[in-house]
């Protein structure tokens, strides 16, 4: 070990007993085993956790002891003689019998589990959960209200190379969205889960729910969340570059306030709910449409936040002859991207006005001033 390395892990060790003396309450949230969740599935899903491990221990206990007993015990400088049987129908009975007892005691309540979870009767409603790269989009069936959930812009913008923002200043630092998924409490709510690109994964811990979200096929799965609060997960599936920024937020609500949510936004509203993160500070809904922030939420992972890009991989919108030209090919690109680059076309992800915000903004930002005013009926026209 060099000197400076071993400099840098005394640094470490000293870090650690520092957070272990200065923050217990840290230190204390900390679990290591599986959660309890909120759903009796969840419930039900830890204790079997629980059994088989402490079956896992107690086996490994026996299995260990009679090694370990053998080995110190019946050693050759103690002058032991190796038996020299070859068979013993007893002992292989018996090895056989005992572990097949276990197995099945631990598939009968595994096995009741699984028979619950697929039983999908009276579900009260349905939603259909699609993954892209990288957010999540959620369409409540038999109601107009869908919408994308995407990385919360605080995050977003920590997360970036020279954001000169530090991710340990952001409260839920890549597991909080824009817009969650809000569900009523004590509603047995089922999922249909499919994807528009890639194989994802829709995992939420406290609900005991993991299920693959996969282009051409529907999954189906359900939960009943007993208690309102919120609730944070992740995509569990690597599907590409920015599988670590499509976080998933789930808003369980009383049964009143989701009636009132729904209705809201089922009023032919078709802006999202107010950002969660940011409601506090900013007038929301103007703010939904502002093409800065759309433009961060789906474009600055590539062409970053000052469009500056990464080139050559990702071009310069600043310098581009396509921004500072005309409108009509900068709006065909950002609806249609570019074949065989990571340029994906964004129409249908993206609302007209959302777009024609976005593209506003591209052209008017970074001290560019390119004036046209691109509308939503531009975009409707160019579909
Ligand atoms: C996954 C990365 C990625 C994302 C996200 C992305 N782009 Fe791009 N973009 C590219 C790449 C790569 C190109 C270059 C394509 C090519 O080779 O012609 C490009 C090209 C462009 C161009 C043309 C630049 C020029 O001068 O040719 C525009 C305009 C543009 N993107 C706008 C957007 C907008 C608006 C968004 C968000 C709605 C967006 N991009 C999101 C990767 C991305
Ligand atoms: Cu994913």
């Amino acid at each position: 070990m060099t000197n400076s390395s071993g400099i840098r892990l005394a640094g470490k060790i000293t870090t650690l007993l520092a957070l272990m003396t200065i923050a217990p309450a840290a230190v204390a949230d900390m679990v290591l085993n599986l959660r309890r969740g909120v759903t009796d599935i969840s419930q039900t899903v830890y204790e079997l956790h629980m059994l088989i491990l402490w079956v896992c221990v107690v086996i490994a206990i026996v299995v260990f002891g009679v090694m370990i007993v053998s080995i110190i015990l019946h050693r050759r400088s103690r002058g032991a003689e190796a038996a020299d049987f070859s068979h013993s129908t007893k002992a292989e009975l018996i090895w056989t019998i005992i572990p097949v007892i276990i197995l099945v005691w631990m598939a009968v309540p595994a096995a009741k589990t699984l028979v619950v979870m697929e039983d999908f009767r009276d579900s009260e409603m349905t939603i259909k959960v699609t993954g892209y790269q990288w957010r999540w989009h959620y369409a409540y069936l038999g109601t107009e209200v869908d919408f994308f959930s995407s990385l919360a812009r605080s995050s977003n913008i920590a997360r970036q190379v020279r954001s000169g923002v530090d991710p340990f200043s952001v409260d839920n630092y890549l597991l909080d969205v824009d817009k969650p998924m809000v569900v009523p409490v004590d509603t047995k709510i089922r999922l249909l889960i499919t994807a528009n690109d890639v194989i994802h994964s829709w995992w939420m811990p406290s609900f005991a729910v993991k299920k693959d979200a996969i282009p051409g096929f529907i999954n189906e799965i359900w939960f009943k969340a007993n208690e309102t609060g919120t609730y944070r997960g992740q995509c569990a599936e690597l599907c590409g570059r920015g599988h670590g920024f499509m976080p998933i937020v789930v808003d369980v609500l009383s049964k009143q306030d989701y009636a009132a949510w729904i209705d809201a936004k089922d009023g032919g509203e078709t802006v999202a709910m107010v950002d969660s993160t940011t409601a506090a500070e900013a007038p929301a809904v103007a703010e939904e449409l502002s093409g800065e922030k759309l433009y961060n939420i789906s474009c600055s992972a590539c062409h970053q936040v000052n469009g500056q890009g990464l080139p050559p991989a990702f071009p310069s919108l600043v310098d581009s002859a396509m921004v500072k030209g005309p409108v009509a090919k900068h709006i065909d690109i950002v609806m249609n991207g570019r074949v065989g680059t990571a340029m994906i076309g964004f129409s249908t992800q993206l609302g007209d006005a959302e777009l024609a915000a976005i593209i506003n903004y591209e052209r008017n930002a970074w001290g560019l001033n390119g004036g046209d005013t691109v509308q939503a009926s531009d975009i409707a026209a160019a579909r």
